[in-house]
């Protein structure tokens, strides 16, 4: 057995001693620690070399098939980091405004843009799905509404699917950013979504199955919200009445971030609202933090699909 001292002693001899060119010192800190963190559990495990290279080969295979990102909300990483935001936040005085949740790993830049209004579906599932009104005002803490904020809109279709990784559906099929009107409002009409399954076949489930676990999420709906002089917003509400609402695989649901679809029935509305059928209505406000200097950033740089 190797104690601590000569683990690390050991992983600066290979990867710091043997520096002969420029050393980025932040790559550098995060290797060493996370080599004297995995070394240290194969002593404690004591881990096989076969054990090992399992390991590294399911890496391989997640990020050939794209599944890091699912990966990394499945097992709670991108919660965790939440956890860590909401904290730096608290302790730099940023209070206030709608929750933050995970962004999931399905987002796609470029949807096409509208002001106050939009229609996120291309229609192939109205015979199927109950259409969705989902509206709303962009306010900051205080209430006051904000104009021309950047609303971007995504979410799953009545099967679960999210377009772009579902080749089946129509590009940007319910994915839009919509710019709030002079009213700090935005309406979106499209259809109701179903909570997102892992693919059973995948990397992901293939671990969930070893560890006991289910891969579901409740349905709901991904949100950035932005305007110039405000902290951006990545969240996203859960929609109640969900079997996973509460028991969601990637724990986005949070307090604050539930969002009620109601019944539509009533024929004036119907035709107000220029459809030919019942359909359900969410209301789901925002409240975006000003800007301040002594704030973590809210922008994250991760990896994003565009089309
Ligand atoms: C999703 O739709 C999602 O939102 C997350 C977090 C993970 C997988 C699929
Ligand atoms: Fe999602």
């Amino acid at each position: 057995m190797m104690n601590r001292q000569e683990i690390d002693q050991l992983v600066k001899e290979m990867n710091v001693d043997t520096a002969t060119k420029t050393v980025n010192p932040r790559v550098q800190q995060v290797v060493v620690r996370l080599l004297g963190d995995l070394f240290q559990a194969i002593e404690d495990l004591d881990l096989s070399q076969s054990e090992v290279w399992k390991g590294l080969e399911y890496l391989a295979d997640a990020g050939k098939s794209n599944e890091l990102g699912l990966l990394a909300a499945g097992l709670g990483l991108e919660h965790y980091l939440d956890l860590r935001a909401d904290e730096a936040d608290a302790k730099a005085g940023v209070a206030g405004g709608t929750p933050r949740t995970i962004e999931g790993p399905l987002y796609v830049a470029g949807a096409p843009e509208s002001v106050g209004f939009a229609r996120m579906d291309d229609g192939s599932e109205s015979e199927q799905v109950d259409t969705l009104f989902i509206e709303g005002v962009v306010t900051d803490t205080d209430g006051k509404i904000i104009p021309n904020a950047k609303v971007e809109v995504w979410h799953a279709n009545g099967l679960g699917n999210y377009s772009f990784f579902d080749k089946s559906q129509s590009d940007f099929n319910l994915r839009r950013t919509i710019f709030t009107d002079n009213d700090g409002r935005y309406v979106a009409q499209t259809t109701m979504p179903v909570g997102y399954g892992c693919p059973p076949e995948g990397t992901t489930q293939a671990l969930l199955n070893l560890l006991g676990r289910h891969g579901q999420r409740p349905s709901h709906v991904h949100y950035f919200v932005s305007a110039p002089g405000y902290r951006k917003l990545t969240t996203q509400f859960n929609i109640d009445g969900d079997q996973y609402l509460w028991d969601d695989f990637a724990f986005a649901t949070r307090d604050g971030l539930i969002a009620t679809a109601i019944d539509v029935n009533d024929p004036a509305e119907i035709s107000r609202r220029g459809v030919d059928k019942p359909f359900k209505q969410i209301t789901f406000d925002f409240q975006l933090v000003h800007d301040q200097a002594q704030a973590p950033a809210a922008e994250v740089d991760r990896r994003r699909a565009s089309a």
